[in-house]
C-alpha cells in the first residue's frame, strides 16, 4: 500500500481521483505520513450497497467458518504487529510499548471473537406444553456502521469489527481522520484474510459527510460509536430517529480512590500508569485521584516527585514514558484546561506547560500536570483527555465515594485498599461500568465486558467479552411444536397427571 491511501469498498482498495484529500501527520514531528480521500455520500452509498449485497451470504456462512477468518486476521496481525505498532506510535503518538499493546489487544480480541463463532450460546427453555421445544438464537441485524476514535486506532476498530463480523454483520467502517493509516493497515489485514467482497468496507472522511451518512443510511441497521459525549448524543438522536440499535462509549472522568490503608508504592505505580499512560488519552484514564485525608500529604509529595521524573519525548525511543498528545486540537484543548485550572484557582502541583524547543520543537508535547482541585471545579468534572490529573481530598470512605460518583460519566473506577470491607463496598457503590481493586482505571481485558453507565453509556451496551455480540444481534425466540396437533398455550394448559 502506498502512502497515498484509498477507500476499501466491496473487497477492493479504490482511490477515486476526483476526491479532495486530507493528510495525516505525526504528532511528535509534524511529518506528513499519508493522504486519504475525503469520502462523499456516493462513497457511503457504494459501501452500504456492497455490505447489503454481502449480507445474505455472510449471515448464512456457519459461525465457526466465520471464526476461522477471524483467526486468520489474528495470525496476520501477529505477523505485522511491529509495523502496525510503529504506525500507531507515529500516527497517534503513544509510546511504542503502548502501540504494541494496541495491536495486541486487536489480536486478542480477534482470537476471542473467533471462539465465539463456536459458542454463540442461546437458551433452551422448557415449554408449558408437551412435545414442544423452545429456544433462542441470535440473529445478525444486517449491515452495521462502526465509527471509531484515534486513541486506540487498532484495538477499538478490532473490538467493533470482530464482534460484528462473527455475528454475521457486514461492516461499513469510518475511522478517525487523525488515524486513518492505522485503520488502513488494519483493514489490509482483513483483506489479506480473505473475507468475501462487501463484508468489510472502509470510508474515510469527515464526520458530517461520512459519519452522518453512515448513521442515517437506511441500509445500516446498527451503529457502534466511541468518542465524545456531544457527537455521541448526535449519533444517538440520529439512530433513534431511524429506530436502530446504537452502541455508545463516550468517555469518562475516572477516579482512583486511595484509602488510608493503601500501599503507597503500589498506589503510585497505578496512578502514574493510569493518569499518564497514553498521555492520559484513554476513555479509561485516571483523571481524578481521591485521597483519604490521612494519606493526602504523603500521596501528594510522592505524586509530585514521580510526575516530575517522567520522561516526555520521542515515543519511538526506548525509555520514553510519555509521548505527545495526538493533534493540534488536542494540544489546544488540554492547554485550555490547564488555563481553566489556573483561572478557577486550583493549585498547580506539577507541570502545567507546553514543552518547547529541541526534540519538542515540532510536536505537541505537554508536561504531565497535576492540580489539587475541589470537587465542583471544572477540572474535577469535565473529561480532559490529556495528561492532567486532578487530586481531591476526602474525609472518609463515604465522602470519597460521593465525590467519585458526582460526575456525569460512569466508565471506570478504582479503589486502593487492603481492607476487604472497603473493596467489596466499592464494588457496589461506585457508579461505573468497571471497578478495579488495587489496580488503576486502565487496562481492561478483551474477554470481559467493556462499557459504562450514565453519559458514558446511555444505551447500556458493552463491547468485548460475551456481551460484544449484543450490539449487533437481536434475539429470536423459536417454538417447535412436534405434537402433531394444535396446542394452545395459556388455553390448553397441559395438566400434571391427576391434575
Ligand atoms: C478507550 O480508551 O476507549 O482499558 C479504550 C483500557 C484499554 C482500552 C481503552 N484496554 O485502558
Amino acid at each position: 500500500m502506498t502512502q497515498e491511501a484509498g477507500l476499501y469498498i466491496g473487497g477492493k482498495w479504490t482511490n477515486p481521483r476526483d476526491r479532495k484529500r486530507f493528510e495525516t501527520t505525526n504528532p511528535a514531528t509534524g511529518q506528513v505520513l499519508a493522504t486519504f480521500p475525503m469520502g462523499t455520500a456516493e462513497d457511503v452509498n457504494a459501501a452500504v450497497k456492497a455490505a447489503k449485497g454481502a449480507f445474505e451470504k455472510w449471515r448464512k456462512t456457519p459461525a465457526p467458518r466465520r471464526g476461522e477468518l477471524l483467526l486468520e486476521v489474528a495470525r496476520i496481525l501477529k505477523e505485522r504487529k511491529e509495523d502496525i505498532a510503529r504506525t500507531v506510535t507515529m500516527e497517534m503518538g503513544k509510546i511504542l510499548a503502548e502501540g504494541r499493546g494496541d495491536v495486541q489487544e486487536a489480536i486478542d480480541f480477534f482470537q476471542y471473537a473467533a471462539g465465539e463463532g463456536r459458542r454463540m450460546f442461546g437458551e433452551t427453555v422448557p415449554s408449558e406444553l408437551p412435545n414442544k421445544a423452545c429456544l433462542t438464537i441470535r440473529m445478525p441485524v444486517g449491515p452495521v456502521g462502526l465509527i471509531t476514535p484515534w486513541n486506540f486506532p487498532v484495538a477499538i476498530p478490532a473490538w467493533k469489527s470482530g464482534a460484528a463480523l462473527i455475528a454475521g454483520c457486514p461492516i461499513v467502517f469510518k475511522p478517525s481522520s487523525l488515524t486513518p493509516l492505522c485503520a488502513a493497515k488494519f483493514v489490509d489485514a482483513l483483506d489479506a484474510a480473505g473475507f468475501p467482497p462487501g463484508v468489510v468496507n472502509m470510508v474515510t472522511g469527515s464526520g458530517s459527510v461520512v459519519g452522518d451518512g453512515i448513521v442515517q443510511h437506511p441500509g445500516i441497521r446498527a451503529v457502534s460509536f466511541t468518542g465524545g459525549v456531544d457527537t455521541g448524543r448526535h449519533v444517538y438522536e440520529s439512530a433513534a430517529r431511524k429506530m436502530i440499535k446504537v452502541g455508545l462509549e463516550l468517555g469518562g472522568k475516572n477516579a482512583i480512590i486511595a484509602m488510608d490503608d493503601a500501599d503507597l508504592d503500589l498506589l503510585m505505580d497505578g496512578v502514574m500508569f493510569g493518569a499518564f499512560g497514553t498521555a492520559g488519552q484513554r476513555c479509561t484514564a485516571t483523571s481524578r485521584l481521591i485521597v483519604h485525608q490521612k494519606m493526602y500529604d504523603a500521596v501528594v509529595d510522592e505524586l509530585v516527585a514521580r510526575t516530575e521524573k517522567l520522561r516526555v519525548g520521542d515515543p519511538l525511543e526506548d525509555g520514553t514514558d510519555m509521548g505527545p498528545v495526538a493533534s493540534p486540537d488536542q494540544e489546544r484543548k488540554v492547554l485550555e484546561y490547564i488555563e481553566v485550572g489556573r483561572k478557577e484557582g486550583d493549585t498547580l502541583l506539577a507541570g502545567g506547560a507546553k514543552l518547547k524547543g529541541g526534540v519538542y520543537g515540532k510536536g505537541h508535547f505537554i508536561q504531565p500536570t497535576v492540580f489539587a482541585v475541589d470537587p465542583r471545579k471544572r477540572l474535577a468534572q469535565e473529561e480532559i483527555f490529556g495528561p492532567v490529573l486532578s487530586v481531591l481530598r476526602a474525609k472518609d470512605y463515604e465522602d470519597a465515594v460521593a465525590i467519585a460518583n458526582d460526575v456525569k460519566y460512569g466508565l471506570s473506577s478504582s479503589i486502593y485498599t487492603n481492607d476487604l470491607r472497603w473493596a467489596f463496598r466499592a464494588m457496589q457503590d461506585l457508579e461505573a461500568g468497571i471497578t478495579y481493586v488495587n489496580a488503576p482505571t486502565i487496562g481492561a481485558e478483551v474477554q470481559l465486558p467493556f462499557g459504562g453507565t450514565k453519559e458514558t453509556g446511555p444505551t447500556d451496551t458493552r463491547e468485548a467479552g460475551s456481551t460484544a455480540l449484543d450490539e449487533f444481534t437481536y434475539w429470536k425466540t423459536v417454538y417447535v411444536d412436534y405434537s402433531g396437533r394444535l396446542q394452545r398455550a395459556q388455553i390448553d394448559t397441559a395438566r400434571l397427571a391427576g391434575g
